[in-house]
């Protein structure tokens, strides 16, 4: 157990709440309560109990005025959250209390920790490693039903399980050739079938965890999508009705969206950054202009386009040069307004896209009206992600740095595939498989640069 500095912080979020927690953490951690938290049961909080929640009054230091009464818990190294001995003390919530509390356990020794010191210490401590540290914050950050899903299955260990599976092929293998080069008299070489079966193995689980990245990350980040099309086609419509609210203003004026307007929606279990826009068009408005350039600049950067289409007024050139912008865009086109009729064949509309019309959905958003298509809708924006069922227990990585760790391990794979099949010796294949397992290494933090430790626990909050 590595030593360190204890530290405090306010770990529930600012702002009025029915409880404020404050945690602290290191060797001195109770020596920094002893003087402002006394149990009602009489005893000193060093003669508590472990793990185990007290109701303490909390008393200020200097003139053992009342602060608050709070229930406290003492968890003592090493069966805690950071390794260390941590206190918790739930005091009411709002801003005085849980200020007041921290500044007594400042006054007593302790540091204001940084953002995610806790799970710093806890890596530190052997407690996680950093992929479930990872998962620790994509849990808090998760706004997805998969998400949190993936991140609860990354943090319970499924994924540092899968890694080390495949490092431990690694290191036997490594194990092999070091015992063969050490003793060549009595120790066969491994068949050159075997030797690249066995590689092939781990090269082709190395693929198998980089494949999961695309649905990975959609999961842990979720989908820019952008709403575009013609002033007044429906567009405005569509966002209120995919995210149940009446969050953007609709109207029969053509140009009544200037500004975009962003939700945030869960499309079955897949978060959504849904931007509705301006409608684009020639238009001498100067604010209407901004907005349009804004639209524009959305598409750009959008990773899935609903580009919508009034049906009951078919499809003119003004569509087509909208359809330009989202050209090279995952995208799915939308005929809306069919319940006015439809003034264009899909067949026809397809055609003019060069698209086929099976990509379409039919919706109808009017105002009043029955809603049409917007489940149809929800399932191909879903299926275009996440092909494939998804069960509970799949995990899959989601980060750069898994993938960019994973992506170094399989090149180095393959490499080895190309050194056997070209008969070099079993010292050039070593050097590599101790590459390869350095990369692995990386991934779960055991050969982990500090830079790369900093950029981890940088995305953390304070408190955590
Ligand atoms: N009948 C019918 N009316 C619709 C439908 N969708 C939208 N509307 C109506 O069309 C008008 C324009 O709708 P909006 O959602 O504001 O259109 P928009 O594309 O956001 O328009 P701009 O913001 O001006 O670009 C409103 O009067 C809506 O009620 C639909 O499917 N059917
Ligand atoms: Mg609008």
């Amino acid at each position: 157990m590595k030593i360190f500095d204890t530290i405090a912080a306010i770990s529930t979020p600012v702002g009025v709440g029915g409880i404020a927690i404050i945690r602290i953490s290191g060797e001195d951690a109770e020596k920094c309560v002893s003087n402002i938290v006394f149990p009602k049961c009489g005893r000193a909080i060093s003669c508590i109990e472990t793990h185990k929640l007290v109701l303490s009054d909390i008393k200020r230091s200097s003139n053992k005025s009342l602060i608050d009464e709070a229930l406290v818990a003492v968890m003592r190294a090493p069966h805690s959250y950071t390794g260390e001995t941590v206190v918790e003390i739930n005091c009411h919530g709002g801003y005085a209390v849980a200020e007041a509390v921290l500044e007594e356990v400042f006054k007593a020794g302790a540091r204001q920790a940084e953002a995610g010191e806790f799970t710093r210490r806890a890596f530190m401590n052997g407690k996680t490693d950093l992929l479930r540290a990872e998962a620790t914050i994509d849990l808090i950050h998760s706004n997805s039903e998969l998400g949190r899903n993936n991140a609860a299955n990354v943090l319970s260990g499924k994924l540092s399980q899968k890694v080390e599976k495949i490092r431990e092929k690694a290191v036997s293998l490594a194990a092999n050739l070091s015992a063969i080069a050490d003793f060549p008299d009595e120790i066969d070489e491994i068949p050159e079938d075997e030797l690249l079966s066995k590689v092939e193995s781990i090269s082709l689980d190395i693929d198998d965890l980089l494949d999961g990245f695309k649905k990975g990350k959609i999961m842990r980040d979720g989908i820019k999508t952008v709403i575009a099309g013609r002033p007044n086609v429906g567009k405005s419509s569509l966002l209120n009705a995919l995210s149940r609210t009446e969050r953007a203003i609709v109207t029969d004026i053509p140009g009544t969206t200037r500004d975009t307007v962003e939700e945030y929606i869960s499309v079955n279990g897949i978060a959504l950054r849904l931007i509705d826009t301006a409608g684009i068009r020639e238009s001498r408005n100067s604010i209407e202009k901004i907005g349009i350039e804004k639209a524009k600049e959305c598409i750009e950067d959008a990773q899935l386009c609903l580009f919508v289409i009034d049906a009951s007024m078919g499809i003119s050139d003004e569509d087509l040069d909208i359809f330009e912008y989202t050209k090279d865009k995952p995208i799915i086109v939308i005929l809306n307004k069919t319940d006015k009729g439809m003034a264009c064949d899909t067949a026809e509309v397809a055609e003019k896209l060069g698209m086929d019309s099976g990509e379409f959905v039919m919706t109808a958003t009017p105002k009043d009206g029955k809603l049409l298509g917007i489940e149809l809708l929800e399932e191909k924006i879903s299926g275009k992600f996440m092909s494939g069922n998804v069960s509970k227990d799949d995990v899959f990585i989601s980060n750069e740095r898994q993938k960019d760790a994973l992506i170094k391990a399989s090149q180095i794979a393959r490499n080895m595939k190309n050194c056997i099949s070209n008969n070099l010796p079993n010292d050039v294949l070593y050097v590599d498989l101790e590459d390869l397992i350095s990369a692995l290494g990386e991934i779960t933090g055991e050969t982990v640069q500090d830079e790369i430790i900093d950029k981890v626990f940088e995305r953390f909050c304070v408190g955590k």
